[in-house]
């Protein structure tokens, strides 16, 4: 277990004396060197921190630099496109003259650029469910609280009931007036928990870590961009963006669906390994003997204008030549 931090504090330099005298004398006094256990400070040699049951440099001496590493997905639509290789081949098929080709890259390659990320956008009513509405991009029920039933809401595009109570918010949400709202943390043990260090306390709704060194702010005493100002594990930012990229992909290629990590103004927080950017989606391709409905469907190349309509949306049998010499099949006329 850890020691308080008063009784470090206090003794630090004491000990570390009395352990290079107990180095040079015949007392078998082990000190530790850098990754072996330790269950208090002075069981390290004297320039290393105890941090987790491990001897580690405990101060890594970084200045805060109000900077924060972004990875960006997009600067523009176009980036999602060029992401998804999927797109780009119901692009290609489009440009040689698929119809269900665009169709299906209207559907499923319309995308939006948002705080550098791409986000799959309707391009119509006609994508969406039948009792939703394309709205600002998003498949919605709702738009406001006056298309719902009488007690309830619209929240985040879905009439939902009014919450009750805190618990059927999401964390650090609050239950207003029926309304989930940002409410951050309400007592230590959620920060405890959301933290898995036993001594992080809520502070005026958010989620602070104590610490003595440096080493205590990260993983296994290692360095995660977080280190101890006053007492608390505080984000000290980045410096660049090769800094940047070498935390997050280290020694690997940047994934061709990310167009760029930079370091840039701002308190971000570390980025998080697990929740970065997937690849644009794409849509489904039919094979090349297949023809594609304009919903995405597939069907064999034959169906298509055969006179039969396969497709849910009877898109093989748009723009179909008028059958000249042949016999006049059921539904010349149809569209
Ligand atoms: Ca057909």
């Amino acid at each position: 277990m850890r020691v308080g931090h008063a009784a470090v504090l206090v003794t630090t330099t004491v000990v570390a004396v009395a352990c290079d005298e107990g180095v040079r004398e015949e007392v078998p006094a082990e000190q530790g060197t850098k990754g072996e256990s330790c269950r208090a400070r002075n069981d390290c040699a004297s320039d290393l921190a105890c941090v987790r049951g491990v001897c580690v440099r405990g101060e890594f001496d970084l200045e805060p630099t109000a900077k924060s590493c972004v990875v960006i997905q997009c600067r523009d639509p176009s980036d999602c496109v060029r992401g998804s290789p999927l797109c780009l081949e119901a692009r290609r098929r489009c440009d040689l003259g698929s119809e269900g080709a665009c169709a299906v890259f209207r559907r499923a390659c319309t995308f939006a650029c948002d705080d550098n990320l791409c986000s799959l956008q309707c391009p119509g009513d006609d994508v969406c469910a039948e009792d939703e509405t394309c709205h600002e991009g998003r498949c919605v029920q709702c738009v406001d609280d006056m298309e719902c039933g009488n007690t309830e809401r619209c929240v985040d595009g879905a009439c939902r009931a009014p919450c009750q109570s805190h618990l059927q918010c999401p964390l650090f949400h609050k239950c207003e007036a029926g309304a989930c709202v940002q409410g951050g943390c309400l007592g230590n043990r959620e920060c405890v928990a959301l933290t898995r260090n036993a001594e992080a306390t809520c502070v005026e709704g958010t989620c602070r870590q104590p610490c003595e060194f440096d080493a205590d702010c990260s993983p296994q005493g290692g360095y995660d961009f977080m280190a101890c100002v006053d007492s608390t594990c505080r984000y000290v930012g980045c410096v660049d963006g090769v800094e940047c990229r070498a935390a997050i992909f280290g020694a690997e290629p940047i994934p061709p669906h990310i167009l760029d990590v930079v370091c840039e103004p701002g308190d971000g927080g570390p980025v998080d390994p697990a929740s970065l950017p997937a690849p644009p989606p794409g849509p489904q391709l039919c094979a090349p003997e297949q023809f594609t409905c304009h919903d995405g469907q597939c069907i064999p190349a034959q169906a298509q204008c055969n006179g039969v309509e396969q497709c849910p949306d009877a898109s093989d049998e748009i723009g179909c030549p008028e059958p000249d010499a042949g016999p006049p099949e059921e539904d010349g006329g149809r569209r």
